[in-house]
């Protein structure tokens, strides 16, 4: 039978499990990467774990979300990934050396290859033709520990590109394009596939701009074939050993088919808060901006600034608008920096900021009150940016230079003419900040900060849950919501009694006292429950406050298999209804709790209102036995690590 790419790349990694859709399968994982702020987490799993070296073909531990270091605890987690990494054979990245897409694009990403990362902007990697997937970091630990990577078989979509793009008409707007119409949910359960005539007009970088965002479709992953520009790209990276040739075979049957005509496209924008707010330029009207952001995992290449630089040629940012700048590596710094693009940004005002995710995550550069930040970034959440009342517009880069110039929202397209990337540039490749694994290593010892704390457990599932509402929310909540991020907040990743504080903050700042006031609580949700970020920590924190259980209409796929493996229960609506009648404080009572996770219907009794509703799940066997043992730790101490 014809394959898709996404087809050969799971048949080649099928550990465990039969080709079906929407069942469970276990895939072989030849890489893993981690950030610092999912990372310290992931480690200390990995420590208990018990196993002395890394068993992927290369695992890498990236330092790029908590790089403000107001206090000792940023630093503190550095030194303990440093001397993790240095202990179990992983590759070091270090604080200046990038975020972790951008640099695992240049310097180690390959096509056909799968890769497992503790963020869920992973799916970057789909850019080479890599099967990149967003994960908890506990399932990252375990990946790392050898064991394969369990998830739903998922459906293909393909997108099939047509045409060209016009001038000052980029990929982000092709992806927010996508986000228009498929939604920040049109994807859950899914990898999506371009191909077309306009495959190959597209680079690298500009193809990894449209995977990292299919993270906001809720995409298990995305994938673009590898073909001569991927060459031409690892061979500018001095990595053409890594190249194969992928395409789908001709044939090959999809779950659902797009046609995407670039020609037909114009600069879009997502209004304030969510991705697939997407807007014309015209629609959004001329809004008045206060910031331009540059950068970050999206667009953060050197064609993004070096755009910027051509935009801003002689002229000076708008007296209204702070204009910063983070580049996507440190490879991008020094290439701007070679060719005198970095004299003419600064020249042009723009604040240079270290290559990092910066004001992405909301470390640093928060708009004025009330302000208007355009961003080339992927998320536009309330309150990320660090400003409460502030709204974020993504865009591309040419909508974000246009706004820099004017002060307004303005369409690139009144600019002028559309700058020529000049055809003889080079990157430059240098991997000295890259600690390389000592295969001789000797395991010096582990350094650990006072604010790295023990991982919390949690006991067995008990055979009745007695618990009450602690929270009733609507639709697309995302783990933003549940555990914000932003310079207070993250430097507390590795420490949950301190950070489960902060849980639910934004929507109701007295939830963790309640929920330590009352014992054991249950949230119940709309659709979409959890989107975004793969912190584990939007699950791990909840358990720790008491929560058993989540009711959703739907959830996204990387927090509900976090959900599980910290032992909280996923369930779901049989009908709205039910939804409607619960209210916080309500009474749940799951009687024989364990006995019922069997079938894959519910009983719940609300004591509170004398009634009772059915909901159902749609955990694996594995899955449930995991909830029972109280999450994937105890689990796997208890059944021993998998082997792929
Ligand atoms: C994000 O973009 O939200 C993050 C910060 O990169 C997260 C990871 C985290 O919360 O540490 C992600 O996307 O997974
Ligand atoms: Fe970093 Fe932002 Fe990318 Fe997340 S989305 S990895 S915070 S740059």
């Amino acid at each position: 039978m014809p394959d898709s790419i996404t087809h050969k790349i799971i048949k080649e990694h099928l550990v465990k499990g039969e080709w079906k859709k929407r069942t469970e399968i276990g895939i072989k994982i030849d890489q893993t990467l981690t950030q610092d702020a999912t990372g310290t987490m992931a480690y200390l799993q990995l420590e208990a774990l018990g196993i002395d070296r890394v068993r992927t073909e290369l695992s890498v531990s990236y330092v790029d979300h908590n790089t403000l270091q107001n206090g000792f605890e940023n630093a503190d987690d550095h030194r303990y990934l440093q001397s993790v990494a240095s202990c179990y054979g992983i590759w070091f990245s270090r604080p200046g050396n990038g975020i972790c897409h951008q640099v695992h694009l240049e310097r180690f990403g390959s096509p056909g290859k799968t890769l497992l990362g503790s963020d869920s902007h992973t799916p970057t990697a789909g850019g080479l033709g890599m099967l990149g997937i967003g994960a908890g970091g506990l399932d990252v630990a375990v990946a790392m520990a050898g064991a394969p990577f369990y998830l739903d078989m998922p459906e293909v979509i393909l997108v099939k590109l047509e045409g060209k793009l016009s001038p000052w008409v980029g990929a982000k707007d092709l992806i927010l394009e996508l986000l228009r119409r498929l939604s920040v949910k049109g994807g859950v359960g899914k990898v999506i596939e371009y191909s077309g005539s306009g495959v190959k007009d597209l680079s690298v970088p500009e193809r990894a701009t449209i995977t990292n965002m299919g993270a906001e479709l809720g995409a298990t992953s995305s994938l673009f074939p590898s073909d001569e520009v991927t060459l031409e790209f690892l061979r500018e990276q001095g990595r053409e050993n890594a190249w194969e040739p992928l395409e789908a075979d001709k044939g090959a049957v999809y779950d659902q088919e797009i046609t995407i005509e670039l020609n037909k496209l114009e600069p879009l924008v997502a209004a304030p808060h969510s991705p697939d707010a997407v807007k014309t330029i015209e629609q959004a009207g001329s809004v008045s901006v206060d910031q331009v952001a540059f950068g970050s995992c999206t667009n953060g290449s050197y064609d993004d600034l070096w755009l910027l630089s051509e935009v801003m040629k002689d002229k000076v940012v708008h007296p209204g608008v702070s204009l910063v700048v983070a580049p996507g590596s440190r490879q991008v710094l020094l290439s701007l920096a070679r060719d005198g693009i970095l004299e003419k940004l600064v020249s042009s005002g723009a604040r240079i900021l270290e290559p990092a995710c910066g004001p992405c995550i909301g470390m640093g550069q928060a708009p004025p009150s009330g302000g208007v930040s355009v961003r080339t970034f992927n998320r536009n959440f309330p309150g990320r940016s660090g400003t409460k009342d502030a709204g974020v517009y993504l865009a591309g880069p040419a909508v974000a230079a246009a706004a820099a110039i004017t002060g307004r929202l303005s369409d690139p397209r009144k600019l002028g003419e559309y700058p020529r990337l000049p055809e003889t540039r080079t990157l430059i490749v240098d991997d000295r900040m890259l600690i390389a694994p000592d295969i001789d290593r000797r395991c010096d010892k582990i350094i650990r900060g006072p604010n790295i704390k023990p991982i919390p457990g949690n006991s067995l599932l008990p055979e009745t849950i007695k618990a009450k509402v602690l929270l009733v929310v609507g639709d697309n909540i995302t783990t933003d919501h549940i555990m914000p991020g932003g310079s207070k907040v993250l430097p507390l990743r590795s420490n949950i009694e301190a950070l489960s504080e902060f849980v639910f903050e934004s929507i109701d700042h007295e939830f963790a006292s309640k929920a330590r006031e009352i014992g054991e609580g249950v949230i119940v949700a709309g659709d979409n429950y959890g989107q975004g970020s793969s912190r584990e920590h939007a699950a791990l924190a909840p358990m720790f406050l008491g929560i058993k259980a989540v009711i959703a209409k739907s959830f996204a796929r990387i927090h509900s298999a976090n959900l599980v493996n910290f032992g909280i229960i996923p369930l779901l609506f049989c009908e709205t209804a039910d939804y409607n009648n619960l209210s916080e404080k309500d009474c749940l009572i799951i009687e024989n709790v364990r006995e019922q996770l069997r079938s894959k219907e519910i009983l719940i009794k609300n004591d509170t209102k004398g009634q009772k509703f059915r909901v159902k799940h749609t955990l694996s066997k594995r899955q449930v036995d995991i909830i029972n043992e109280g999450g994937l730790l105890n689990y796997t101490r208890k059944n021993k690590l998998e082997k792929n």
